[in-house]
């Protein structure tokens, strides 16, 4: 039972911290984690803990990307399968994508208590565990080389979130479409995606989910032309400007 008072103005927000901290003591999210989350917690203040429209035309174009890929993949870490599991196994059903288990702080155990999440949440097969992550990703050093030869090894799009960016960046080395989510538009991972989503991982599955919803009926032409459309430099752009004039109006208003 919670400690956080029904009436908290930052209710939400600590209740998170808690399902985070509970996952730490549980062994799936590692203590890296808390701080990668309060780092995030920052640039989700600036952004005023909503979806904005930068965000909005990066799930818009997102959504097309994973509709016309032939082999879509979902990276999970500790971080994601704590915040939104449930989200995630519904996003693999909808565009048929297998969830594969991918960490930095990689070990067997942190791997089958991810799995074992993402089981509960309804997922039927969870790739990356064992002996299944027997592929590597050349001129990647961290335990995130190891991949499953089913899933990310043969992904032509992998969707991702809270990711570091040498492994963003090994990823489109290797021909790989890359769409990240991630809070802050300067950290590597989201200058070196092809798509980023600057935007709460929690609030981006389920909006996300339902623009692919949207645009499955529509052809594929319509589909690669929203993709092309998309110029994520142009997007970041506008994330950094959203903030810097957010909080100039806020200055002002004090
Ligand atoms: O579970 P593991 O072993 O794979 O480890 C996961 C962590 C998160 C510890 C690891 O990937 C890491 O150290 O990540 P970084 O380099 O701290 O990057 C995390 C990025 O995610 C930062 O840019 C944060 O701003 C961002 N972030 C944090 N929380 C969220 C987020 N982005 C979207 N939604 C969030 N809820």
């Amino acid at each position: 039972s919670s400690l956080v008072p029904e009436n908290h103005p930052r209710r939400e927000s600590l209740l998170l911290r808690e399902r985070l901290t509970e996952s730490m003591r549980e062994g799936s999210v590692v203590p890296q984690g808390l701080i990668a989350h309060g780092r995030g917690e920052c640039f989700d203040y600036l952004l005023g803990e909503r979806t904005n429209d930068f965000a909005m035309k990066s799930i818009n174009a997102s959504a097309a990307l994973l509709l016309i890929s032939s082999h879509p993949v979902i990276s999970v870490n500790g971080n994601m399968a704590a915040l939104t599991a449930r989200e995630l196994v519904k996003l693999s059903k909808e565009i048929k994508a297998p969830l594969e288990v991918n960490l930095f702080y990689r070990n067997h155990e942190r791997e089958v208590k991810i799995e074992r999440t993402l089981k509960e949440a309804g997922a039927e097969e969870v790739l990356g565990v064992g002996n299944d992550a027997s592929a590597t990703i050349p001129e990647l050093f961290s335990e995130r080389r190891r991949v499953s030869p089913r899933g990310i090894l043969v992904a032509d799009t992998v969707f991702l979130a809270m990711e570091d960016g040498d492994r963003t960046e090994a990823l489109t080395r290797i021909g790989k479409k890359v769409i990240a989510v991630d809070l802050n538009p300067l950290s590597r991972t989201s200058l070196k995606a092809s798509i980023t989503i600057v935007d709460n991982v929690i609030r981006v599955v389920p909006l996300l989910i339902k623009r692919i919803e949207e645009l499955k009926g529509k052809g594929k032409d319509e589909l690669v032309q929203i993709v092309n459309s998309f110029d994520n430099r142009k997007n970041l752009r506008e994330a950094l400007q959203f903030m810097s004039e957010r909080l100039n109006q806020l200055a002002l208003s004090l």
